[in-house]
Formats: C-alpha cells, sequence, structure tokens
C-alpha cells in the first residue's frame, strides 16, 4: 500500500533545532564516528544554522568554548577533533564558532596568525596543511579568516590574487586549481576571496552571473556544473555568489525554496542534499543559509561571503557583503 508522502510547506525551525541538539548524543551513530575529523565544522554548521533560526543558545555555550579551545595545536592551527593534526579548514571553523560567540580571545591569537601565514607559498597559492594539498578554497579559508582576526596584511595579498585569477575559467567560472573545470564550490571561494581583498572588479558579473543562473534546473534546485544533480547545498554555494554578484534576482526564487522545503525530514528535522535522502547538518545549514539568502520570514539575515549571520559580521565592525 502507498504511504502518503508528507512535504513540508513552511521550514520546521523547532525540528530543526532539536535535530541539531541530538548531533553530539548520536554516538550509536556509525556517522557520528565517521565524522569525527570534521567535528569542529559541524560544530561551526551546527551553530550558523542555529543563530540564523534564532536559537544561538541552543547548544551550550560554555561548553563549545572550552571544546574549541581545546583544538588549538603547538603550531597554532586547530584540528577536527581533539588530537588531530591542524588544518586550515578547521582552523576557520574554530574561529566562526569563537567570533560567533564572541569568546575569539579564549585562544592564541598571534599563534593563529603565524599557522595561516605559513600556509601561503611563494606563488601566493595557499595549503591547507603541511602535507602540501593546494586548492583554491584553501585561499579562501586564509583570507576569511584572517579578516575575521583583522589581521590581513599577515600575507602576501597580491600574490595570492595573482594565483586566484588563474583559477578563472573562459565560462566565467573557477576552479580549484589553475586549468580545473569550474564548479560552483570553487565560484564561492574565489569570488568571496575576492570580495574580502576588495577585488571583485577582476570578475565579469554578468558572465559569472550567467554560468550561475544556469544552474538551476527545472525542478528548482540547483547544481553545482553542467549535467550534474540539484543538491541543498548549492543553495549556497551558488546563491552565496549570486548574492556578492548582486544577481539573486536572475533565479527563481520561489522555486528554490519549495525545493529547500521539501528537502525537510517532517519528522525529525534537519534537511538533506535533495528530497527523500537522509538528512546532515551540513546540508542543514546551507538550505537554512539558502533560505536567508532568499529573504525567507523569520530567518536572520546571512553574510553571502562569511555564512555567518550578518549580524555577527556588523558587531565585529566588517562590512557586511549582503545584496540581493
Ligand atoms: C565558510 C561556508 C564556508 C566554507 C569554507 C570548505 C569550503 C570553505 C568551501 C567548500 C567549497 C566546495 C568545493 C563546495 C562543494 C562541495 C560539494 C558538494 C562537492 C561535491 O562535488 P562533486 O563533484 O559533486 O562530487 P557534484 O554535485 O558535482 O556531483
Ligand atoms: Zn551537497
Amino acid at each position: 500500500m502507498a504511504t502518503e508522502e508528507k512535504v513540508a510547506d513552511h521550514l520546521l525551525t523547532d525540528l530543526h533545532v532539536k535535530y541539531i541538539q541530538s548531533l553530539d548524543h548520536r554516538k550509536e551513530d556509525l556517522e557520528y564516528w565517521l565524522t569525527e575529523h570534521l567535528r569542529v565544522s559541524g560544530l561551526y554548521w551546527g551553530l550558523t544554522a542555529l543563530d540564523l533560526m534564532h536559537h544561538r543558545d541552543a547548544l551550550p555555550r560554555q561548553e563549545v568554548i572550552d571544546y574549541v579551545v581545546s583544538l588549538q595545536r603547538e603550531d597554532g592551527g586547530f584540528g577536527g577533533h581533539l588530537h588531530h593534526d591542524s588544518h586550515l579548514l578547521y582552523t576557520l571553523s574554530s574561529i566562526q564558532i569563537l567570533i560567533t560567540l564572541d569568546a575569539i580571545n579564549a585562544i592564541d591569537i598571534d599563534k593563529v596568525i603565524t599557522y595561516i601565514a605559513n600556509r601561503q607559498n611563494t606563488d601566493g597559492s595557499f595549503t591547507g596543511d603541511v602535507w602540501g594539498e593546494v586548492d583554491s578554497r584553501f585561499s579562501f579559508v586564509a583570507v576569511a579568516a584572517l579578516s575575521l582576526l583583522k589581521r590581513l596584511d599577515a600575507i602576501d595579498i597580491p600574490k595570492a590574487v595573482e594565483w586566484i585569477l588563474q583559477c578563472k575559467n573562459y565560462d566565467g567560472g573557477f576552479g580549484n586549481r589553475p586549468g580545473s573545470e569550474s564548479h560552483a564550490g570553487q565560484a564561492y571561494c574565489c569570488l568571496g576571496f575576492l570580495a574580502i581583498v576588495d577585488g571583485l572588479h577582476y570578475v565579469d558579473t554578468d558572465l559569472m552571473a550567467w554560468w550561475l543562473c544556469e544552474r538551476q534546473l527545472k525542478n528548482g534546485g540547483l547544481n553545482g556544473r553542467p549535467e550534474k544533480l540539484e543538491d541543498v547545498c548549492y543553495s549556497w554555494w551558488v546563491l552565496s555568489s549570486l548574492s556578492i554578484l548582486g544577481r539573486v534576482s536572475w533565479i527563481d526564487k520561489e522555486k528554490l525554496i519549495s525545493f529547500i522545503l521539501s528537502a525537510q525530514d517532517p519528522d525529525l528535522g534537519g534537511i538533506a542534499d535533495r528530497p527523500g535522502d537522509m538528512v546532515d547538518v551540513f546540508h542543514t545549514v546551507f538550505g537554512v543559509a539558502g533560505l536567508s539568502l532568499l529573504g525567507y520570514e523569520g530567518l536572520k539575515r546571512v553574510d553571502p561571503v562569511y555564512c555567518m549571520s550578518a549580524e555577527v559580521i556588523e558587531r565585529i565592525g566588517l562590512e557586511p557583503k549582503y545584496s540581493l
């Protein structure tokens, strides 16, 4: 017998809050252990989703701060979990959490600046950790973290820009390294990078916005590159890029809102990559943040560069980058 499918037509805020609160107690789930290496990023995603839904206090503030502080390593960087090696990705998540909770002075800031600056190569690119993988994601993460700490002077910005511009493609998009295929995740990173260093004039706005709005499919969802499936997280990677370019109106907002809402778990909360799939905190934050960029009622505004509430970005005195 066919069961009637429940499809939510509004944001299930209370359920999402409970879902995020439950994540740290799900030690019987295999996923809990499989994601140990990126636990602090999971915490940043959960906290940001809660903050945007006006429930920042739903996680125990002091416990979260103590945990993040415990992740700072001797080299100044942060690991994804206790006793894990430093990586730029987890360093940014740690800084984002502490700034959201207004507790950045709890860590050794000079040491983390040194860690980030040491990741820059002579060609301007950045490695994610001491093992040497280079990616435009890491250039973004480095400048995002340094700008949140007001220490962009610690790196060679002109060289960093030179390298990012080599990742730009003829179709208007960006890849993860010079010569790589355009991908929406990298579009966000390279555009966010240029927004932070005041380099948006290097981008052909209409060409890039055209490539980005072409990511919307008939079902309203967005994909990350041509011929790929729709996925809720591109509601962040694509839409934040369009927001930075001031071209959110180039996509069908109502259809995208319906697509994101249809990917919610109507029983236990959380948002999945697409309707019917298992939820996770990664797609939950990017679904909520995407709805915020779409002006969904009852949510705080999100900053399209930092993926933190615009209120927090304004509190620390950075210029908000939000535009519809
Ligand atoms: C502060 C929000 C924030 C981010 C920090 C980690 C990072 C910087 C950015 C990641 C950007 C990125 C590359 C996102 C894409 C993630 C993703 C869905 C990858 C999957 O790619 P494919 O090719 O999947 O496996 P498709 O969708 O093309 O089939
Ligand atoms: Zn996804």
